[in-house]
């Protein structure tokens, strides 16, 4: 069995290491200094950075309009078990040599599907026992497993939302599988992204009983887990379209109705992606916001749109003042509650050097470390903090300070309204905020 050194799919790329902004380095990084201390923690402690297997490993760029433009090395052989290996042997070796210490997976890429359910299952638990060994050579940790109920064209109707309960059924022994490879493999989470738990037409759907079935099967995945063990957390992904017209988890603020009308809001929380966060019409901070005020703040797909077309373009992370408002709000409310940050994102179509995988990891990892930096100096020295207090310091004396305790009644209110006569009018000073912002960067 190879492990780490026998083969290499990286040549002359060695370990990535920190050599701070001044470096001309393109095979360095400028910002993210695993080791560094920031807020009381450090940077890889925050940020937990993991690779996603089904970008960095099998995605090779094919669109609606064309295939494929990568040939990966590690994808060569036909034995389904070998190119399983393979792609484990890539993809230790890339995440070792990034220097980051955790993966996340869906079932079927780490190995193809076979054609019946017991041969896909015989393939994952073999493919599982060679990740443990490479995992135990590394180092390396599992962030979260998930099942891909989306790509198989039996859930064109979809999964667990599924009008037939044959394919429910085929969708709940799927995820079993997966839920057992993640736990077999030391899993600290595992999440559910709903790709086409949803509907194109109400015409044809009975949205009440698939969201009802959804509810039931969830509760089942995490009853079964729990039963073997799993102590980790469980992740919905929201996401408001693409594959379908309407999903289901639109955003955050649906997705934790959801999780609080079906039970599950104990065990479930949130991983907050970017570019679905963007399609939902949202900014990214406002979803970590909405989660976070929920206590549901648990991990997050790093990535990307683009401001000229609508959809999930899945771009490495670049935008260092847009990340720093998110960092704002990941420092302030604590981080994340037992995941990480995976970056769901591909290099383009036309990248198609080996080494592009390298620099788009760099700069991902380089614009949260930045932005965590600028978010930290900005409420550690800057006058923001105090400024934000004092915007709402009328509910910290006097009757707001009881409204705020919940002490006063509506008549009160009108009584203090009446002898206060008409609010003076206080400025929001969003652009002054905005240039604190800009001078600690
Ligand atoms: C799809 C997406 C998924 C999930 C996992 O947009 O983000 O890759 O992260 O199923
Ligand atoms: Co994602």
């Amino acid at each position: 069995m190879a492990l780490l050194g026998d083969k290499e799919f990286f040549k002359g790329i060695g370990e990535i290491k920190y050599e701070g902004k001044n470096s001309d380095n393109p095979m360095a990084f400028k910002f993210y200094n695993p080791d560094q201390v920031v807020a009381g923690k450090t940077m890889r402690e925050h940020f937990k950075f993991a690779v996603a297997y089904w970008h960095t490993l099998c995605g090779t760029g094919g669109d609606p309009f064309g295939p494929g433009t990568k040939v990966f090395p590690w994808s060569t052989a036909s034995d389904p078990i070998k190119a399983a290996e393979d792609k484990a042997d890539a993809a230790f070796e890339f995440i070792t040599k990034m220097g980051f210490d955790y993966y996340c997976f869906h079932d079927h890429d780490l190995v193809d599907e076979g054609a019946t359910l017991a041969e896909s299952e015989k393939r994952v638990q073999k493919t599982v026992e060679y990740l443990k060994q490479k995992q135990e050579a590394s180092g390396v940790k599992l962030l979260w497993g998930t099942a891909n109920c989306f790509s198989n064209p039996r859930y064109m109707n979809g999964a667990a939302s599924n009008p037939n309960f044959d394919v429910v059924a085929r969708a709940g022994a799927q995820i079993k599988i997966a839920l057992d490879a993640t736990i077999a493999l030391g899993g600290e989470n595992y999440v559910f992204w709903g790709g086409r738990e949803g509907y194109m037409s109400l015409l044809n759907t009975d949205m009440k009983l698939e969201q009802d079935n959804i509810g039931r099967f969830l509760n089942m995945a995490k009853d079964y887990a729990r039963s073997q063990g799993f102590k980790g957390v469980f992740f919905i992904e929201p996401k408001p379209m693409e594959p379908t017209k309407h999903q289901y988890d639109f955003d955050a603020a649906t997705s934790i109705n959801s999780l609080r009308a079906y039970g599950l809001e104990n065990d479930f929380k949130l991983n907050i992606e970017v570019n679905h966060a963007t399609l939902a019409q949202h900014t990214f901070q406002h979803e970590l916001q909405v989660a976070a005020n929920a206590g549901m703040l648990g991990s997050i797909d790093a990535n990307r749109g683009d401001y000229q077309n609508g959809w999930d373009t899945d771009q490495f992370p670049n935008n260092v003042m847009e990340t720093a408002e998110a960092m704002l709000v990941f420092l302030k409310s604590g981080g994340l509650q037992g995941g990480g940050v995976n970056f769901d994102a591909k290099t383009r179509r036309n990248s198609t050097d080996l080494e592009d995988i390298f620099h788009a990891h760099i700069g991902g990892a380089d614009t949260f470390a930045r932005a965590l930096l600028i978010a930290n100096a900005v409420l550690e020295n800057s006058p923001y903090q105090s400024l934000l207090d004092n915007r709402y310091s009328s509910f910290a004396k006097g009757k707001g300070s009881e409204f705020a305790q919940g002490k006063l009644s509506l008549m009160d209110l009108y009584d203090y309204a009446g002898k206060n006569g008409e609010p003076e009018q206080i400025s929001g000073k969003q652009e002054l905020f905005e240039n604190i912002l800009n001078q600690y960067s």
